[in-house]
Protein backbone atom coordinates (compact mmCIF):
# COMPACT_ATOMS: atom_id res chain seq x y z
CA UNK A 1 0.00 0.00 0.00
CA UNK A 2 1.56 3.23 -1.02
CA UNK A 3 2.22 5.96 1.91
CA UNK A 4 0.98 9.16 0.60
CA UNK A 5 -0.56 12.27 1.83
CA UNK A 6 -4.38 12.64 0.99
CA UNK A 7 -6.38 15.37 1.20
CA UNK A 8 -9.89 15.69 0.90
CA UNK A 9 -11.84 18.94 -0.25
CA UNK A 10 -15.20 18.86 1.26
CA UNK A 11 -18.17 21.17 0.51
CA UNK A 12 -20.70 21.23 2.73
CA UNK A 13 -24.25 19.79 1.59
CA UNK A 14 -22.07 18.02 -1.41
CA UNK A 15 -21.18 14.92 -3.41
CA UNK A 16 -18.00 15.13 -1.51
CA UNK A 17 -19.46 13.46 1.52
CA UNK A 18 -19.24 9.96 -0.42
CA UNK A 19 -15.32 10.45 -1.09
CA UNK A 20 -15.31 11.02 3.42
CA UNK A 21 -17.35 8.00 3.59
CA UNK A 22 -14.99 5.67 1.44
CA UNK A 23 -12.06 6.80 2.52
CA UNK A 24 -13.48 5.70 6.33
CA UNK A 25 -15.02 2.46 5.34
CA UNK A 26 -11.09 1.94 4.26
CA UNK A 27 -9.26 3.26 6.65
CA UNK A 28 -7.35 5.56 4.48
CA UNK A 29 -5.39 8.01 6.32
CA UNK A 30 -6.13 11.88 5.11
CA UNK A 31 -6.62 15.41 5.88
CA UNK A 32 -9.79 17.11 5.66
CA UNK A 33 -10.25 20.61 4.45
CA UNK A 34 -13.63 21.67 4.63
CA UNK A 35 -15.58 24.80 2.48
CA UNK A 36 -18.85 26.49 3.01
CA UNK A 37 -21.13 27.49 0.13
CA UNK A 38 -22.01 30.83 0.35
CA UNK A 39 -25.15 32.86 0.21
CA UNK A 40 -25.85 31.67 -3.39
CA UNK A 41 -25.14 28.10 -2.41
CA UNK A 42 -21.81 28.08 -4.30
CA UNK A 43 -18.96 26.90 -3.40
CA UNK A 44 -16.02 29.44 -2.04
CA UNK A 45 -13.56 30.65 -4.93
CA UNK A 46 -10.53 28.97 -2.87
CA UNK A 47 -11.49 25.63 -4.50
CA UNK A 48 -10.54 26.92 -8.33
CA UNK A 49 -7.18 27.25 -6.30
CA UNK A 50 -7.14 23.33 -6.72
CA UNK A 51 -8.99 22.75 -9.73
CA UNK A 52 -9.75 25.38 -12.00
CA UNK A 53 -13.61 24.39 -12.08
CA UNK A 54 -13.86 24.98 -8.22
CA UNK A 55 -16.28 21.98 -7.78
CA UNK A 56 -16.38 19.11 -4.85
CA UNK A 57 -15.28 16.87 -3.92
CA UNK A 58 -11.29 17.04 -4.86
CA UNK A 59 -8.39 15.28 -3.53
CA UNK A 60 -5.22 16.35 -3.73
CA UNK A 61 -2.53 13.40 -3.63
CA UNK A 62 1.06 13.82 -2.62
CA UNK A 63 2.96 10.58 -3.72
CA UNK A 64 5.77 10.09 -1.47
CA UNK A 65 6.03 13.37 -0.21
CA UNK A 66 6.44 15.01 -3.66
CA UNK A 67 5.98 18.75 -3.46
CA UNK A 68 3.98 18.35 -7.12
CA UNK A 69 0.50 16.98 -6.20
CA UNK A 70 -1.84 14.96 -8.20
CA UNK A 71 -5.28 16.65 -8.47
CA UNK A 72 -7.80 14.61 -9.23
CA UNK A 73 -11.81 15.44 -9.56
CA UNK A 74 -14.91 13.27 -10.31
CA UNK A 75 -16.62 11.80 -7.64
CA UNK A 76 -16.51 8.59 -9.78
CA UNK A 77 -13.18 8.88 -10.72
CA UNK A 78 -12.05 9.40 -7.28
CA UNK A 79 -13.78 7.07 -5.87
CA UNK A 80 -12.44 4.32 -8.65
CA UNK A 81 -9.09 5.57 -7.73
CA UNK A 82 -9.26 5.38 -4.42
CA UNK A 83 -10.30 1.56 -4.70
CA UNK A 84 -7.94 0.62 -6.95
CA UNK A 85 -4.68 2.17 -4.72
CA UNK A 86 -5.61 2.18 -0.87
CA UNK A 87 -7.82 -1.04 -0.50
CA UNK A 88 -5.56 -3.98 -0.27
CA UNK A 89 -7.90 -6.14 1.60
CA UNK A 90 -10.63 -5.78 -1.04
CA UNK A 91 -12.89 -4.07 1.31
CA UNK A 92 -16.04 -3.28 -0.51
CA UNK A 93 -15.51 -5.57 -3.15
CA UNK A 94 -18.43 -7.64 -4.23
CA UNK A 95 -17.47 -11.11 -4.96
CA UNK A 96 -18.87 -12.07 -8.32
CA UNK A 97 -18.00 -10.17 -11.12
CA UNK A 98 -21.29 -9.78 -11.94
CA UNK A 99 -21.10 -7.36 -9.37
CA UNK A 100 -17.82 -6.11 -9.33
CA UNK A 101 -19.15 -4.56 -12.73
CA UNK A 102 -22.21 -3.27 -11.17
CA UNK A 103 -19.99 -1.30 -9.26
CA UNK A 104 -18.17 -0.13 -12.10
CA UNK A 105 -21.16 0.84 -13.66
CA UNK A 106 -22.81 3.17 -10.71
CA UNK A 107 -19.52 4.30 -10.26
CA UNK A 108 -20.10 5.97 -13.88
CA UNK A 109 -24.51 6.07 -13.85
CA UNK A 110 -24.69 8.07 -10.29
CA UNK A 111 -23.07 10.98 -12.10
CA UNK A 112 -23.34 10.53 -15.88
CA UNK A 113 -27.65 9.93 -15.84
CA UNK A 114 -28.89 10.17 -12.65
CA UNK A 115 -27.76 13.23 -11.28
CA UNK A 116 -27.86 15.09 -14.46
CA UNK A 117 -32.16 14.67 -14.14
CA UNK A 118 -32.25 15.63 -10.73
CA UNK A 119 -29.85 18.68 -11.05
CA UNK A 120 -32.64 19.81 -14.07
CA UNK A 121 -35.66 19.32 -12.17
CA UNK A 122 -33.65 21.36 -9.57
CA UNK A 123 -32.88 24.34 -12.09
CA UNK A 124 -36.09 24.31 -13.83
CA UNK A 125 -37.96 24.07 -10.98
CA UNK A 126 -36.06 28.19 -9.90
CA UNK A 127 -36.81 29.24 -13.33
CA UNK A 128 -40.06 30.46 -11.88
CA UNK A 129 -38.67 32.31 -8.82
CA UNK A 130 -35.44 33.77 -10.93
CA UNK A 131 -36.78 34.98 -13.89
CA UNK A 132 -37.24 38.87 -14.42
CA UNK A 133 -40.26 40.38 -13.00
CA UNK A 134 -43.13 40.00 -15.65
CA UNK A 135 -41.24 36.71 -17.02
CA UNK A 136 -42.37 34.82 -14.06
CA UNK A 137 -46.08 33.19 -15.07
CA UNK A 138 -44.37 32.74 -18.50
CA UNK A 139 -40.48 31.52 -17.65
CA UNK A 140 -42.51 28.77 -14.95
CA UNK A 141 -45.13 27.70 -17.90
CA UNK A 142 -41.98 27.02 -19.97
CA UNK A 143 -39.69 25.11 -17.06
CA UNK A 144 -43.36 23.18 -15.84
CA UNK A 145 -43.53 21.99 -19.95
CA UNK A 146 -39.70 20.95 -19.75
CA UNK A 147 -39.66 18.87 -16.68
CA UNK A 148 -43.46 17.23 -17.19
CA UNK A 149 -42.28 16.30 -20.67
CA UNK A 150 -39.10 15.13 -20.35
CA UNK A 151 -36.88 15.61 -17.27
CA UNK A 152 -39.76 13.93 -15.26
CA UNK A 153 -40.56 11.07 -16.93
CA UNK A 154 -36.50 10.57 -17.06
CA UNK A 155 -36.51 10.32 -13.20
CA UNK A 156 -39.49 8.35 -12.84
CA UNK A 157 -37.81 5.51 -15.51
CA UNK A 158 -34.56 5.90 -13.37
CA UNK A 159 -36.27 5.70 -9.96
CA UNK A 160 -38.20 2.17 -11.68
CA UNK A 161 -35.24 0.90 -13.02
CA UNK A 162 -32.93 1.21 -9.52
CA UNK A 163 -36.14 0.03 -7.29
CA UNK A 164 -35.92 -3.12 -10.07
CA UNK A 165 -32.24 -3.22 -9.73
CA UNK A 166 -32.85 -3.75 -6.28
CA UNK A 167 -35.45 -6.68 -6.30
CA UNK A 168 -32.47 -8.72 -7.87
CA UNK A 169 -29.97 -8.35 -4.80
CA UNK A 170 -31.29 -10.73 -1.99
CA UNK A 171 -29.39 -8.15 0.41
CA UNK A 172 -30.60 -5.65 -0.24
CA UNK A 173 -27.51 -3.72 -1.52
CA UNK A 174 -26.94 -2.37 -5.01
CA UNK A 175 -24.23 -4.86 -5.67
CA UNK A 176 -24.35 -8.07 -3.99
CA UNK A 177 -25.31 -8.85 -0.23
CA UNK A 178 -23.18 -5.98 1.17
CA UNK A 179 -22.48 -2.53 1.07
CA UNK A 180 -19.75 -1.38 -2.15
CA UNK A 181 -19.38 1.57 -3.46
CA UNK A 182 -22.32 1.53 -5.60
CA UNK A 183 -24.12 2.02 -2.08
CA UNK A 184 -21.91 4.62 -1.62
CA UNK A 185 -21.67 6.83 -4.81
CA UNK A 186 -25.61 6.56 -5.24
CA UNK A 187 -26.37 7.48 -1.90
CA UNK A 188 -26.21 11.44 -2.77
CA UNK A 189 -28.24 11.76 -5.49
CA UNK A 190 -31.07 8.53 -4.21
CA UNK A 191 -31.01 9.63 -0.77
CA UNK A 192 -29.17 13.60 0.23
CA UNK A 193 -30.40 14.88 -2.98
CA UNK A 194 -33.89 12.92 -3.33
CA UNK A 195 -35.57 10.72 -1.02
CA UNK A 196 -34.11 12.99 1.99
CA UNK A 197 -34.64 16.58 0.58
CA UNK A 198 -38.33 17.79 0.67
CA UNK A 199 -38.07 20.20 -1.93
CA UNK A 200 -36.59 17.83 -4.30
CA UNK A 201 -39.95 15.00 -3.47
CA UNK A 202 -42.04 18.01 -3.70
CA UNK A 203 -40.80 18.52 -7.58
CA UNK A 204 -41.29 14.76 -8.40
CA UNK A 205 -44.53 14.09 -6.19
CA UNK A 206 -44.14 13.26 -2.33
CA UNK A 207 -45.84 9.95 -2.80
CA UNK A 208 -42.41 8.32 -4.50
CA UNK A 209 -41.55 7.30 -1.04
CA UNK A 210 -44.20 4.35 -0.48
CA UNK A 211 -44.00 3.65 -4.51
CA UNK A 212 -40.57 2.34 -3.94
CA UNK A 213 -40.32 0.37 -1.40
CA UNK A 214 -37.06 -1.45 -2.12
CA UNK A 215 -35.24 2.29 -2.45
CA UNK A 216 -36.97 2.68 0.77
CA UNK A 217 -35.21 -0.28 2.79
CA UNK A 218 -31.97 0.71 1.35
CA UNK A 219 -32.66 4.20 2.51
CA UNK A 220 -32.75 2.67 6.06
CA UNK A 221 -29.88 0.06 5.59
CA UNK A 222 -27.33 2.47 4.36
CA UNK A 223 -27.89 5.61 7.01
CA UNK A 224 -27.00 2.79 9.75
CA UNK A 225 -23.89 2.24 8.24
CA UNK A 226 -21.15 2.83 10.45
CA UNK A 227 -19.14 4.77 8.20
CA UNK A 228 -21.33 6.72 7.11
CA UNK A 229 -22.08 7.53 10.89
CA UNK A 230 -18.29 8.49 11.28
CA UNK A 231 -18.21 10.70 8.20
CA UNK A 232 -21.10 12.56 9.77
CA UNK A 233 -19.32 12.82 12.86
CA UNK A 234 -15.84 14.02 11.91
CA UNK A 235 -17.89 16.37 9.97
CA UNK A 236 -19.93 17.71 13.27
CA UNK A 237 -16.97 17.80 14.61
CA UNK A 238 -14.91 19.79 12.43
CA UNK A 239 -17.08 22.20 10.91
N1 LIG B 1 -19.65 15.58 -11.49
C1 LIG B 1 -18.92 16.19 -10.39
C2 LIG B 1 -19.78 17.31 -9.85
C3 LIG B 1 -19.09 18.14 -8.78
C4 LIG B 1 -20.02 19.24 -8.30
O1 LIG B 1 -20.73 19.88 -9.09
N2 LIG B 1 -20.02 19.48 -6.99
C5 LIG B 1 -20.88 20.49 -6.45
C6 LIG B 1 -21.29 20.10 -5.05
S1 LIG B 1 -22.45 18.80 -4.98
C7 LIG B 1 -20.15 21.80 -6.30
O2 LIG B 1 -18.97 21.80 -6.01
N3 LIG B 1 -20.84 22.92 -6.43
C8 LIG B 1 -20.27 24.18 -6.18
C9 LIG B 1 -20.84 25.25 -7.02
O3 LIG B 1 -21.80 25.02 -7.75
O4 LIG B 1 -20.32 26.37 -6.94
C10 LIG B 1 -18.61 15.13 -9.36
O5 LIG B 1 -19.18 14.05 -9.41
O6 LIG B 1 -17.75 15.33 -8.50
Amino acid sequence: MTQEKIILHWLNFSRAHRVLWLLEELEVPYELKLYERDEDYRAPPQLKKIHQLGRSPILEIYPDGNEDPIILAETGYIMSYILENYNPKGKLVPESKRNQELVKYYLYYAEGTLQGILVSLYVLGETSKRAPWGGRTIGGLVAKGISKGYYLPEAFSNLDFLEEQLSKQPGGYFAGDKLSAADIILSFPLNDDLFSNRAAMNRVGSDISSKYPNIKAWRKRIVKEPGLIRANEIIKKDL
